[in-house]
């Protein structure tokens, strides 16, 4: 196929496009080397790329020649900054806003379990049975889930015991995980508590949801029961799914148990954080609060 080069303009999410910078790369290139590059031109660690209508881009095919970008650090894309005499805005203007939320999900467990096909089914529908050793590698989904829109961000991570030293990193960074084992293996399922275990001593309130998939269940042979499976993740507070990669069964339900779980965490925060503030605010402001209602 033909190599060509696509020239594009970005700015930076919320700055006017009158500041955007232009920028020229080879239609081959890597998702990730692009972000690399937007990164430099910008001063910013470009994480997420976006069309001019706050739509999110995650493949390169999809960008095109002469494109406006909006390039964000992971934040959702926001309105660029109008100037201030004009109100179009406000109501005129058909773009977006906050249209989309942003997850990052490690996807971990032993190797062999079937994390890599797990993630691949999920993002593309397909059953890739050759084993391949994954290093760590994340992958930009965009999906709706219940009327919204969300970017996930899902971090597709090696299971080898030479890895052992970036877990900690893995669930310090993302925000949610699906911890996977296999029920025809039972060295698997012992093997996955020492993630457990380490999930527990960096999060001991369970802040960050977990998923447990029990995966290869369309197997005849079982070393693991579904008990077994649903008591380890009560013992950690997880949520368990039985699940096969090969048939897709359960996979898309366990992301979005995982999505639900985030959301209702999101909601909590922000129904504790408007309490809070009408607290600070006393007595006087709830008051006035209520006539600004009434009134409206
Ligand atoms: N029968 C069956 N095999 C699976 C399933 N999921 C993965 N596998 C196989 O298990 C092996 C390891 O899968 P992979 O996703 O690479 O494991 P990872 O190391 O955890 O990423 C591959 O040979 C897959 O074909 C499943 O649901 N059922
Ligand atoms: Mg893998």
């Amino acid at each position: 196929m033909e190599n060509r080069l696509i020239s594009v303009r970005i700015s930076k999410n919320g700055e006017s496009t009158t500041k955007a910078k232009a920028v020229t790369f080879q239609q081959n290139e890597s998702l990730r080397n692009i972000l690399n590059i937007f990164s430099d031109v910008l001063k910013i660690n470009a994480k997420l790329i976006f069309n001019a209508t706050g739509d999110p881009i995650s493949r390169i095919e999809d960008i095109k020649n002469d494109q406006e970008l909006v390039i964000t650090e992971g934040e959702q894309y926001a309105l660029p900054k109008a100037p201030i005499s004009s109100k179009s805005n406000k109501n005129g203007d058909s773009r977006p806003k906050n249209k989309y939320h942003f997850y990052q999900i490690a996807v971990m467990g032993p190797a062999g379990v079937g994390k890599s096909c797990i993630t691949n089914k999920f993002i593309r529908g397909v059953f890739i049975s050759e084993y391949n050793n994954t290093l760590a590698d994340s992958q930009i989904y965009n999906y709706e889930h219940k009327g919204n829109l969300y970017v996930l961000d899902i971090l597709d991570t090696a299971g080898e015991e030479d890895f052992i030293a970036l877990r900690t990193s893995w669930l310090n960074q993302r925000q949610c995980f699906l911890f996977v084992f296999s029920v025809e293996k039972k060295q698997s399922f012992q093997d996955l508590q020492q993630f457990f275990e380490l999930y527990i001593q960096l999060y001991p309130k369970r802040e960050k949801p977990v998923v447990l998939c029990g995966n290869k269940i369309d197997l005849e042979k079982r070393e693991v029961t579904q008990k077994e499976g649903q008591e380890l993740a009560q013992k950690y507070g997880a949520i368990y799914f039985e699940v096969s990669a090969k048939e897709g069964f359960n996979i898309t339900d366990s992301f979005n148990a995982l999505i639900d779980c985030l959301e209702k965490k999101t909601e909590v925060k922000n129904q504790n954080k408007s309490q809070i503030s009408q607290e600070e605010r006393g007595p006087l402001f709830s008051i006035c609060s209520f006539f600004n209602r009434f009134c409206s």
